[in-house]
């Protein structure tokens, strides 16, 4: 799987997370850093949710990015009439497909459905900007009725046809299943959205890319409505094991920390502790087996490169799970020279040390710089 295409959404889909509230400088921070990290899409929230929205998606725009921007709307000439006046280089259109939806969201059936895609498809277009058009909550519709929306909205010329799975209940095989089946009907691109409710946001938008499909959708952290989507760290993390060099070309890696530090704070949650990539413990090495192994070649137990991110590999070695090759190197780096004897003897120290507490790296380099104090002395 290579050549796929990113639409962030923290700016949409993460403006529904529950602790969100996000103001004109804050958007446009978030745009900024999103557009370095090199994100191919940026997708702002609909125009048609409030004034303030109106004014700040025009505002997003005229910065001028390196990354596209989109307006996401319900599928509506009122509000695709007030998206194409932004400025966006495209417009994301939506509507519930399935009979839940429905019943119980706009009443609508699938000719109305057709027609109106047909409609405002046609309008985007004669703007000449980009047009998506997708289902909601895509995995609960019906399969035939789904099919013949794509097809019809296809033949119109739309960009890209969108499948969401709106609950989070689709799996990666149901996923790849019904990207091939779509990817056999249309010839436009395929963009997919995932939510996590049962954890499987980024293993779903990895299957779909490997079935055909052509974006993702994602946002920082995950964020969105409930637990949110597919999150950016983690879709890199998963495509850069497939293919390092073209993932470390196509974006800014190192970047990735601060986008998430700048979304982190500006909803008041904090990096998760196992977060790929960036979690506090992400490169951090413990067992002495590992540390061993760690020490003489990383790529034992690291499939993510840290220094491709801007992160460093941290071997901890004061737990009582230590051993002696990892205490040993810690000497080295300290300049204290002890035989491997001497070393097994002090890694012993340590050890019951830290079957009373946990031992800090601080706490060992003291325990290390005594105990060579000790054999010097003895020695004198
Ligand atoms: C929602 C809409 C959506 C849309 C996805 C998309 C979803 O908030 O319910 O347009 O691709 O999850 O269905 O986010
Ligand atoms: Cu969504």
């Amino acid at each position: 799987v290579s050549n796929f295409k990113i639409i962030e959404s923290t700016l949409r889909e993460g403006e529904q997370f529950a602790n969100a509230f996000f103001d004109t400088e804050t958007k446009m921070k978030i745009a900024q850093a999103l557009s370095d990290f090199g994100v191919e899409y940026i997708e702002i929230t609909s125009p048609a949710a409030s004034q303030q929205s109106y004014d700040d998606c025009k505002r997003i725009c005229s910065m001028g990015l390196k990354s596209k921007i989109l307006t996401h709307i319900r599928c509506h000439m009122d509000d695709a009439r007030k998206a194409v006046e932004t400025g966006v280089d495209g417009v994301d259109i939506v509507i519930g497909t399935s009979s839940f939806l429905r019943k119980y969201s706009h009443g609508k059936d699938i000719t109305y459905i057709i027609k109106t895609a047909v409609e405002v498809i046609e309008f985007v277009k004669s703007k000449g900007i980009e047009v998506r058009f997708s289902s909601e909550d895509s995995f609960r519709s019906d399969l035939v009725d789904l099919l013949s929306i794509y097809r019809a909205v296809d033949k119109v010329g739309v960009n890209r046809v969108g499948i969401a799975d709106t609950v989070g209940c689709a799996n990666p095989r149901q996923v790849y299943e019904l990207v091939r089946t779509l990817r056999g009907v249309v010839s436009c691109d395929i963009e997919c959205h995932f939510h996590d409710d049962s954890g499987c946001a980024v293993a779903n938008a990895f299957c779909a890319l490997e079935a055909g499909a052509t974006h993702i959708d994602t946002s920082v952290l995950g964020i969105g409505e409930r637990n949110g989507i597919t999150t950016l760290g983690g879709l890199i993390a998963r495509m850069y094991v497939v293919n390092p060099e073209y993932v470390k070309s196509k974006y800014n890696l190192p970047a990735l920390r601060e986008v998430e530090n700048l979304v982190a704070e500006a909803v008041q949650i904090s990096v998760p502790f196992n977060n790929p990539i960036t979690g506090f413990c992400a490169f951090t090495h413990k067992a002495g087996i590992h540390a061993k192994a760690i020490l003489a070649n990383p790529s034992t137990y690291e499939i993510l490169k840290p220094e491709d991110f801007g992160m460093s590999r941290y071997i901890d070695i004061g737990s009582r799970l230590t051993g002696w090759n990892a205490v040993k190197s810690r000497a080295e780096q300290l300049e204290l020279e002890m035989t491997d004897d001497e070393v097994k003897d002090v890694t012993n120290k340590i050890k019951a040390m830290a079957d009373l507490r946990t031992q800090s790296m601080s706490d060992v380099d003291t325990i290390l710089r005594v105990f060579h104090r000790g054999i010097k002395s003895g020695k004198l």
